[in-house]
């Protein structure tokens, strides 16, 4: 039943009312409400709504207009959805939340309160069992270009005039040429995964999963600030990989914050409910008449956000205080927290036991920012959600042409903006500033010196892995495997350094092995990926659901809500038609080690855990996230002939190979800077 709530999220619900009853009566339900979610085709689900709850809400709620933007980047629309949250918490069995949630749903942002529902269904215990629709589902219109939607919409309702949702003909409308723009020009080129589904989902996902100001004490996720550093780390290494595919250059950080923005952003994407809706809120500052997501003009400068529709201001010499804040305390070794003492910033700590903390952790907390566990908010203040605002009003900083923000401000669409690379590679660029300061790695940290590895060889979506343990006894291992380019763009063919290949490994897969004495074989399937869930389960489904007919199944858009994952389709970098050669890495290490005590008995939504942990329980690695690239190699590898460092030398050691893969394009559309 609850289901139905996430039906088109801007229309209201549809209801022949009888007092304060909504009846869901599907086989009459009219033509424009198709129920695409499937589940009861026929029967009737009857919701009792109390419009005092939709009174109640307070005003910080109500002042999110339907039918605009919500950022979580914006504080006061993440204490909103804290109210929302607590509101619907109150729920004690699913009837109730879905009589709640009915009652509210009409009243306030449809992002908001999607949102809300998402995270109390994946948090609240009782309601975990719950299957939800995807992302992409419920809010089309954020991943499909609106004249893509209308045309969509204009062939379905022409072939379904007789109102047969169990129709045989499927109606397939066909995008993916240009996506938002045109290949003429080169960040375009890109468009194609900067607009994937699968990574945008991915993102909306993870930021659901560790929300800012939402949570307090044990039910904050374990190592989030540490996660929201690596995640995004990861994701800027990808995009690099991608890049150099297609021969781009790498993404020049956006550091100086009033320099021009060189490159616009045009989404192509509306709000859905913008013909629909008649409950658009007049709100000061924003103009009802305002459809679709804001534009960036290329050149655009950064200004101060002064708009009237959120309470706090920014000012750009705002950001440059806390970014100097922030470098102050990384350099010096410590952030100062609200009753003055020092909190000291080394990753050199035993989080075993959970009561210490990573200084990588505690900058991410800080920087990203949540409030609840900032080392200090008023002072470090909310360097990178304020950036993403920054970015996203850019076009209307006062918001005095009545435009919505721009799609850096919300996790469904961020990613789509060529902008959020360079923003999230400069957030990087002061992670790195601190972990250069903390001591390079020593051999005997990253060596595991009484496993020898003997040979690697790589097939598609296979590894394969020869090892020879000489340990006496069976040992288990955690096998980590990444991949980078190998050559630099600066045309030699030498290999790249590994202090400049260091922050281009992406991690592809991670897992625990138990060796037996001697001779192993690991066979390693990519699709088990520990960074990947399968994406292309949603398609798989949809393409059965055409080739059988009239089976339209709750299956075909359900999704349990661990939907956080990078798309596995998105897996390997898309290398060159002529082959582009990178380096495939794999290292072990001792999983007694690294493993760590966990919460609890149940591991539920552990499928893409490097870059989502797992639901309610540690971090399933002891060692700091992206280890061991998050550090400069041992300086001990270096000998006086070799002062150039490469990956060869690191991999020098037992417990650790490196091997070339070259990594063929064999697609027809074939963008590429040349
Ligand atoms: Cu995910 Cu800035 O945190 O986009």
């Amino acid at each position: 039943d609850i289901m139905y709530l996430f039906e088109r999220p801007s229309d209201p619900l549809y209801m022949p009312r009888a007092g304060n009853t909504i009846v869901f009566n599907t086989p009459d339900m009219p033509d424009n409400f198709a129920p695409r979610f499937g589940g009861t085709a026929e029967g009737t689900i009857t919701v009792t709504t109390d419009a005092s709850l939709a009174a109640s809400l307070p005003p910080l709620v109500t002042s999110i207009p339907r039918g605009h933007p919500y950022s979580l980047n914006i504080r006061e629309h993440r204490l909103a959805a804290k109210d929302v949250i607590e509101l619907l918490q109150q729920a004690q069995t699913v009837a109730q939340l879905r009589d709640m949630a009915a009652s509210i749903r009409e009243d306030i942002n449809e992002t908001l309160f999607v949102y809300s529902m998402f995270f109390v269904l994946a948090r609240n215990k009782r309601f975990r069992g719950l299957r939800v629709p995807t992302i992409l589902e419920v809010f089309p219109d954020r991943f499909i270009p609106s004249n893509v939607l209308d045309s969509a919409r204009a062939a379905v309702n022409c072939n379904n005039n007789n109102r047969n949702i169990n129709q045989e003909t499927p109606v397939v409308i066909q995008y993916n040429q240009d996506f938002s723009g045109l290949h003429s020009r080169l960040e375009n080129r890109l468009a194609y995964w900067r607009e994937d589904y699968g990574v945008n989902a991915h993102h909306w996902h993870w930021h659901l999963v560790y929300p800012n100001d939402l949570l307090v004490g044990k039910t904050i996720p374990d190592r989030k600030g540490e996660l929201f550093y690596y995640m995004h780390q990861q994701i800027v290494a990808r995009y690099d990989n991608e890049r150099m595919s297609i021969g781009l250059p790498r993404v020049v950080k956006l550091d100086n914050f009033h320099d021009p923005i060189p490159d616009g952003y045009f989404s192509k994407l509306r709000f859905d409910n913008a013909d629909s809706n008649t409950n658009r809120v007049q709100v000061p500052g924003l103009n009802p008449n305002a459809t679709h997501w804001g534009t960036r003009q290329d050149n655009t400068r950064l200004s101060n956000y002064t708009r009237l529709n959120t309470f706090i201001p920014v000012d750009i010499s705002e950001l440059e205080l806390w970014r100097d804040r922030l470098l102050d305390g990384i350099h010096q070794g410590f952030f100062i927290n609200k009753a003055g003492n020092r909190v000291p910033l080394s990753d050199e700590v035993d989080i075993t036991d959970g009561t210490n903390k990573r200084g990588i952790d505690i900058i991410g907390d800080t920087f990203e920012a949540d409030m609840n566990i900032s080392a200090n908010y008023d002072f470090y203040g909310d360097l990178h959600n304020f950036g993403h605002v920054v970015i996203a009003s850019s076009h209307d900083p006062d918001g005095t042409h009545g435009e919505n923000l721009g799609v850096m401000s919300e996790s469904t669409v961020a990613m789509r903006d060529p902008v959020f690379y360079r923003w999230h590679k400069y957030v990087d660029w002061i992670f790195q500033q601190y972990k250069a300061t903390q001591p390079t790695y020593t051999v005997q940290q990253v060596a595991c010196s009484r496993i020898s590895l003997q040979h690697l060889n790589h097939k598609p979506f296979d590894y394969h892995i020869l090892v020879n343990n000489t340990t006496g006894g069976s040992k288990q291992v955690y096998v980590r495997i990444f991949l980078a380019p190998k050559f630099s763009q600066s045309g030699t063919d030498a290999p790249m350094r590994l202090s400049e290949q260091r922050l281009l490994w992406i991690e592809m897969d991670k897992f625990v092995f138990l060796l037996k004495v001697g001779q192993n074989h690991i066979k390693r399937p990519s699709s088990q990926s520990s960074v990947t869930i399968p994406g292309e389960i949603t398609f798989r489904d949809l393409e059965q659901n055409i080739r059988g007919g009239p089976q339209r199944t709750s299956v075909m858009w359900s999704y349990n809500f661990c939907g956080c994952g990078w798309p596995h389709h998105l897996l390997v970098p898309r290398g060159r038609p002529e082959g582009m050669t990178f380096q495939l890495f794999v290292m072990m290490t001792d999983y007694e080690q690294d493993r760590m005590p966990q919460r609890e008995g149940s591991r539920q939504c552990a499928g893409a855990a490097s870059y989502c942990g797992v639901l309610d329980e540690r971090y399933p690695d002891r060692r700091p996230m992206g280890f061991p690239f998050d550090r400069l190699p041992p300086r001990e590898l270096r000998t006086p002939q070799e002062q150039v460092l490469t990956i060869e030398d690191l991999a020098r050691l037992d417990n650790m190979a490196v091997h070339d893969v070259v990594i063929r394009f064999l697609g027809e559309e074939l963008p590429t800077a040349a």
